[in-house]
C-alpha cells in the first residue's frame, strides 16, 4: 500500500483523489506534494468534479506534529498553499469525510467547495489544545461558512462537532447514513454536475459572516471567557485575533495575519510544551517487551474491596463495557458499597449527566458477592482493600488459589512493595499495580507499576485496559510512592518547610497556583485528609525509612496531632466554616509556635522563592526515578504530572522543564538550594553526570 502520498484515479469523468499516509494520514511534506501534483493534473484533464477521500479509518487528522521543528525540504508547499490550489479548480470539488477530520484536515475540507460527511464523523480544529492556532486559513475560512459565532467556538476552545452539527452549522453539506459512503459521495458528487453546480470557493462566500461590527462585537464579548478558560495559555486569545482579521473582507490580509500568528506560536514554549505532552502521551503506551500480538481483551473482572475507591474502579470498568464482580466479605459493607454507588448514578442522572439507560446498563454489569469464590473466572481482579501488608498478601494468597490460570492480580496500592505482595502468589508474572488517583471516575492517570516478575504481556494487558476505559496509562517501577506520589511527596514537604520558615499557606497555595496548578498543594492536603499522610510518615519513621539527620517537617505532625485533618474535621491548614478554604488564625498560630520551638527566625518568603523550592524539588526527584529506572521515559513523568497532578499542560511539566533550563543551570541551581536547605536539594547523580557531559537535556 502506498505510504505517505495520494491515490489518485479518475472513473467516469470524477477525479478521486485519496490520502494515503496511515495511520491517520497526516498531511505531510508527501501528501502536499502529491496534492498539488494531482490538482495540476487535474487542471489538464477533463474531469467535471473531484472527489477527495481519506484512506482506512478517517479522513485525516491534520498536518503532521512530527514534522514541527523540522524544515521541510525545500520546495514543499505549506498547507495554505496547497489548500488554495485545491480551492482554485475550475470543477466542483467534493470533501468526503469519514471517522474525523481534525486541524489541517478540516482547512482542507473547508478549503473545497462542497463537503459529505458520513454519519458521526468527528470534526474539530483542536490546535488551541497543542499551544498552537489553524494555521491554514481555518480562522478566516470557518467564519465564511459558518458564521464568527460558531466559528470562535471550534477555532478558540477547539471544540470537536460531529457531522449532524455540522450540517446544522452549514459546515456540511451532506450527511451520509448509508454503509457504502464511497458511493454516496460519488453519487453526490455526480449530483452536482448533473445540478450544474460549479466550482464555489469558500475564501470568496461571505454568506454565513456577521458584519464586521457585530462579528468584532461578538469577538470582544467572548473574550473574558476564553481567557479564562485558557487560564494560563496564550493560544486561544491568539487565536481571537486571527479571527478578527476576517471581518476586515480582505481574504489575503487575513490569511497573512493568520499566518503570522501560527508561525508565532508554533515555536513557542507554549506550542512546544503541548506537543511533547502529546507525543509524550503516546510514547507512554509503549511497552517495549510486549508480546507482538496485542493482548486478549478483558470480559470479567473482579474488584476486590468495595470502598470508595473500590466503587470508582467498578465503575470505570463497567462503563467500559466489563462485567464486574465487586467482593466485599463484610454483608454490611457490601451492600453499603452497592447502595453508595447507586446513589452516585442516580445523583448523575438527576443532574442530566447521564440517562436512567446509562445508569441501568452500568448497574447490569456490576453484582456483588461476599465470597472471592465468585472471581474463578475473572480475567483481571483489581485489589482495593486496607492499605495494609498482612491484609494484601493474604488477599493475594487467596485469589491465587480461585483464578483462573493467566488471570491478571493487581493492586490499587499507592506505597505498598509490590514485590512483596507478587511473593504472595504463584504467578508474580501476573501481578502488577494498577494505581488509580482518587476519585477513580474521575483523574485520568492510571500509574501501571510493574514488579521485578511482572510480565510484559501483563503490562500491556494493563495498557489496553488503561485506554478502553478513558485512563492514561503510564508504565512505573516498584518503589515507594512509584512516580507520581514518590515526587508530590518531596513538592510538599518543601511546602511545610516553607512554612516552618516563615510563608502561611495562602502564600505557598497562591504562589503555586500562579504558576498554574489548579490548586497548592495545601489545599489538596485538606481535601485529601492531612492524616493520610501523617500515617505514611509514621510508618516511614517507625520502618528507619525517614533520615533522622535531615530537616523534618514537624509542622505538618503538629497540624495532625492537634486533629486539624482538613475539610472533613472542618480546618486544616485552612479552615472551612462555610465550606469554603478561608485563612485560620490558629493554624497561622500553630505554624509560628512550631518556627519558634525550631529556633527559626521567620522571615518573608516571595513567591518566586516558593516556586523555585517546589519546582526543583520535582524536577530533582524526577531525575533521580529516571536514573534509577522507576520511570522509564522523562515524558512519562511528565504525563504523569498532568494527569495525576494537574501540572499546567502550558508548561509542559517538571521534565520538560528541566530541559528547557539546561542541565548546568539546573545543576547550579540545586547546588545553591543544596547549601541552603540541605539534602534534598542534593543534585540527582543523572542532572549531574549529563551536566558533566555537557549536555543540557536529561536524555539525548
Ligand atoms: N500528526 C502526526 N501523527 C499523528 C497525528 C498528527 N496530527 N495525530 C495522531 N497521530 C499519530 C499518533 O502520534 C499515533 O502515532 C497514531 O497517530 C494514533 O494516534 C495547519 C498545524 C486523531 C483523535 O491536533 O487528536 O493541523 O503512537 O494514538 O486515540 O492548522 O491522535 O501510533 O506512532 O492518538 O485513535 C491538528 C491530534 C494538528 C489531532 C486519534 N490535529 N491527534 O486518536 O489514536 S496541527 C490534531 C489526535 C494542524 C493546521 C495545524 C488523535 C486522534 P503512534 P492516537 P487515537
Amino acid at each position: 500500500m502506498m505510504r505517505d502520498s495520494v491515490i489518485f484515479k479518475i472513473e467516469n469523468d470524477i477525479a478521486v483523489l485519496r490520502l494515503c499516509n496511515p495511520p491517520v494520514n497526516a498531511l505531510g511534506a508527501s501528501v502536499r506534494k502529491a496534492l498539488i501534483e494531482a490538482a495540476k493534473a487535474i487542471s489538464g484533464a477533463d474531469v467535471k468534479a473531484v472527489v477527495l477521500f481519506g484512506y482506512g479509518r478517517c479522513f485525516s487528522a491534520g498536518a503532521d506534529i512530527s514534522e514541527f521543528g523540522i524544515e521541510p525540504p525545500a520546495g514543499t508547499p505549506t498547507l495554505p498553499e496547497t489548500i488554495a490550489a485545491i480551492e482554485d479548480l475550475k470543477v466542483p470539488v467534493v470533501a468526503a469525510l469519514h471517522g474525523f477530520a481534525f486541524g489541517g484536515a478540516l482547512e482542507l475540507a473547508v478549503g473545497a467547495h462542497y463537503r459529505i460527511a458520513a454519519a458521526g464523523t468527528k470534526l474539530g480544529l483542536p490546535e488551541v489544545d497543542i499551544g498552537i492556532i489553524p494555521g491554514a486559513g481555518g480562522t478566516q475560512r470557518l467564519p465564511r461558512l459558518i458564521g464568527m459565532k460558531a466559528a470562535v467556538d471550534m477555532v478558540a476552545n477547539g471544540t470537536r462537532i460531529d457531522a449532524a452539527r455540522g450540517h446544522d452549522l452549514g459546515l456540511i453539506d451532506e450527511v451520509s447514513e448509508t454503509d457504502s459512503f464511497e458511493a454516496a459521495a460519488i453519487a453526490y458528487a455526480m449530483h452536482l454536475v448533473a445540478e450544474g453546480a460549479g466550482p464555489r470557493p469558500t475564501s470568496k462566500r461571505e454568506d454565513r459572516l456577521e458584519s464586521a461590527s457585530e462579528a468584532m462585537a461578538l469577538l470582544d464579548e467572548i473574550r473574558t471567557s476564553i481567557a479564562k478558560k485558557a487560564k494560563g495559555r496564550v493560544a486561544p486569545l491568539r487565536a481571537l485575533d486571527a479571527l478578527a482579521a476576517a471581518t476586515g473582507g480582505d481574504f489575503a490580509a487575513g490569511m497573512a495575519t493568520e499566518r503570522a500568528i501560527f508561525l508565532e506560536l508554533r515555536d513557542g514554549t507554549e506550542a512546544r510544551a503541548m506537543r511533547h505532552l502529546f507525543k509524550a502521551e503516546r510514547a507512554a503506551q509503549k511497552i517495549d517487551d510486549a508480546p507482538t500480538e496485542p493482548p486478549a481483551e478483558i470480559h470479567k473482572a473482579g474488584v476486590v474491596g468495595f470502598g470508595t475507591m473500590g466503587q470508582g474502579i467498578a465503575l470505570v470498568l463497567a462503563r467500559a463495557g466489563v462485567q464486574v464482580t465487586a467482593v466485599e466479605i463484610d454483608p454490611a459493607r457490601l451492600e453499603a458499597g452497592l447502595a453508595s454507588l447507586k446513589k452516585g448514578l442516580q445523583d448523575r442522572v438527576d443532574r442530566g449527566r447521564m440517562s436512567p439507560q446509562q445508569m441501568q446498563a452500568e448497574l447490569d454489569l456490576i453484582n456483588g458477592t461476599t465470597a472471592m469464590s465468585g472471581l474463578a473466572e475473572a480475567d483481571l481482579v483489581i485489589e482495593a482493600a486496607l492499605e495494609n501488608m498482612d491484609v494484601k498478601t493474604d488477599i493475594f494468597r487467596s485469589l491465587d488459589g480461585i483464578c483462573k490460570p493467566g488471570a491478571i492480580l493487581a493492586t490499587n496500592t499507592s506505597s505498598l512493595d509490590l514485590d512483596t505482595i507478587a511473593a504472595a502468589t504463584t504467578r508474580p508474572d501476573n501481578v502488577a499495580g494498577a494505581h488509580f488517583f482518587a476519585p477513580a471516575q474521575v483523574m485520568k492517570l492510571l500509574e501501571i507499576v510493574r514488579g521485578s516478575a511482572t510480565s510484559g504481556a501483563t503490562a500491556a494487558a494493563l495498557m489496553a485496559l488503561a485506554k478502553r476505559i478513558g485512563k492514561v496509562g503510564v508504565v512505573v517501577g516498584n518503589a515507594f510512592g512509584f512516580v507520581g506520589n514518590r515526587m508530590y511527596h518531596r513538592y510538599t514537604w518543601q511546602a511545610y518547610f516553607l512554612l516552618q520558615e516563615g510563608a502561611l499557606p495562602s502564600d505557598v497555595d497562591a504562589a503555586m497556583q500562579d504558576f498554574g496548578f489548579p490548586l497548592g498543594c495545601l489545599a489538596v492536603g485538606d481535601i485529601s485528609g492531612l492524616d493520610v499522610a501523617w500515617q505514611v510518615r509514621k510508618a516511614q519513621r517507625a520502618a528507619g525509612d525517614v533520615d533522622p539527620d535531615a530537616p523534618y517537617p514537624v509542622v505538618a505532625d503538629r497540624i495532625c496531632e492537634k486533629g486539624w485533618f482538613g475539610r472533613k474535621t472542618g480546618r486544616g491548614w485552612y479552615s472551612y466554616a462555610d465550606g469554603k478554604p478561608a485563612a485560620d488564625a490558629e493554624v497561622a498560630a500553630l505554624i509560628e509556635a512550631v518556627s519558634a520551638e525550631l529556633g527559626i527566625e521567620r522571615r518573608a518568603i516571595s513567591a518566586d522563592e516558593i516556586r523555585e523550592r517546589c519546582l526543583f524539588a520535582l524536577i530533582n526527584e524526577g531525575a533521580r526515578l529516571l536514573g534509577t529506572g522507576i520511570a522509564v521515559r522523562p515524558g512519562d513523568i511528565d504525563v504523569v504530572w498532568r494527569y495525576g497532578y494537574g501540572f499546567p499542560l502550558w508548561r509542559g511539566g517538571p521534565m520538560f522543564m528541566a530541559d528547557e533550563i539546561g542541565m548546568q543551570d539546573v545543576l547550579a541551581t540545586l547546588q545553591r538550594l543544596e547549601a541552603a536547605y540541605g539534602p534534598a536539594f542534593t543534585p540527582a547523580p543523572l542532572i549531574a553526570a549529563r551536566a558533566a557531559a555537557g549536555k543540557t537535556t536529561l536524555v539525548d
